[in-house]
């Protein structure tokens, strides 16, 4: 595998979940494939589990690394071609790409969605040219439409749990006071699509998906009805995706919230959400609090999704 920023990018899942397994099992096993190898942890937007994670993904694997967050100490980067640099910022990125290139071998991008232009996010632009221009493997650690490794570690999650062959997952949103990506839903919905689970969307008017993610997904806009039966509620916020709405927040309603009353419809379902959570704004004190909640052990199996992903990216190089 060169890079990673998409499901396709890992190919059979029950075998990427039986790699997860035996690293989780023995993490320290394959340290010699990291050797004299140098990881760059490039972080355009804020983190403390992809960067703390992927860090100890690294680590264990015997890699040295280096991580830059653009916005503390680097240039202020222009992305855009073709604009003359006479304002803020004194550097392009297709110089800083390839200069990044240089002094690693691996590369991890986190560029969140900018809502400055749907065509843009949609097309990865900033994650693409780093694939294009750094000359190294690039793998996405949140991009602007996907986030690869939080997904496969949910996946990984639902797989150590699940006490059903073919549990019932429902994806839903809840409210939240900023426009937040669809990065995290859009790639859950395509790791869930992928795996061998029923997997239904619930989300208020307004906040479909982007129709490439749904598929042929059931969208409930009754966070109710969705929740009947369910062996694993994923909460999350995104903004709109729809235009003329895009990026926008369109409701804060908090009936969505999930509570105990919420989890109660359920099949004595699992709580599990990506974090960072605002408590009481997506789930209440109690059900992020309860015996059922998965949220640690899903931070915890982000390391493991990490570790797959840079194994399979070394044993390429
Ligand atoms: C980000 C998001 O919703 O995409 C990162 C989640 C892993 N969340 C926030 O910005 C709060
Ligand atoms: N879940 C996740 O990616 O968290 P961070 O934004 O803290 O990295």
């Amino acid at each position: 595998m060169r890079n990673f920023t998409t499901v396709a990018d890992i190919g059979d899942l029950k075998k990427a979940v039986e790699e997860a397994m035996a690293v989780k099992a023995d993490r320290f096993a394959y340290q010699h494939l990291g050797r004299n190898k140098t990881l760059m942890m490039i972080f355009f937007n804020s983190s403390l589990r992809t960067r703390l994670s992927t860090q100890k993904a690294a680590m264990n694997l015997g890699m040295n690394t280096i991580v830059l967050d653009v916005n503390q100490g680097a240039w202020k980067l222009e992305t855009e071609r073709g604009v003359i640099m006479d304002g803020d910022k004194p550097e392009h990125l297709l110089e800083a790409i390839p200069v990044m290139g240089c002094y690693c071998d691996v590369i991890g991008v986190r560029s969140f969605a900018r809502f400055e232009s749907k065509a843009d996010d949609y097309n990865e632009l900033i994650l693409n040219q780093f694939i294009k221009y750094s000359g190294r493997p690039v793998f996405s650690m949140e991009a602007a439409t996907r986030h690869p490794l939080q997904s496969f570690a949910d996946l990984i999650t639902i797989e150590e749990y699940k006490t059903k062959e073919r549990p019932k997952v429902v994806l839903t949103w809840a409210p939240h006071p900023k426009a937040l990506p669809q990065a995290v839903p859009n790639s859950f919905a395509e790791w869930m699509r992928a795996a061998d689970v029923e997997f239904v969307i619930a989300n208020p008017e307004g906040y479909d998906l982007a129709p490439e993610f749904v598929g042929d997904t059931k969208v409930y806009h009754d966070q109710d009805e969705a929740l009947r039966g369910a062996d694993f509620v994923y909460a999350k916020n995104w903004s709109a995706y729809a235009d003329p709405n895009y990026g926008k927040v369109l409701s804060t309603d908090r009936s969505w919230t999930v509570t105990a009353e919420k989890m109660a419809l359920t099949d004595n379902a699992y709580f599990m959400h990506c974090l960072p959570v605002r408590r009481n704004m997506i789930v209440s004190d109690d059900v992020i609090e309860s015996p059922r909640s998965l949220v640690i052990p899903e931070a915890a199996n982000r390391e493991i999704s990490a570790e797959v992903v840079l194994k399979r990216i070394l044993e390429s190089l």
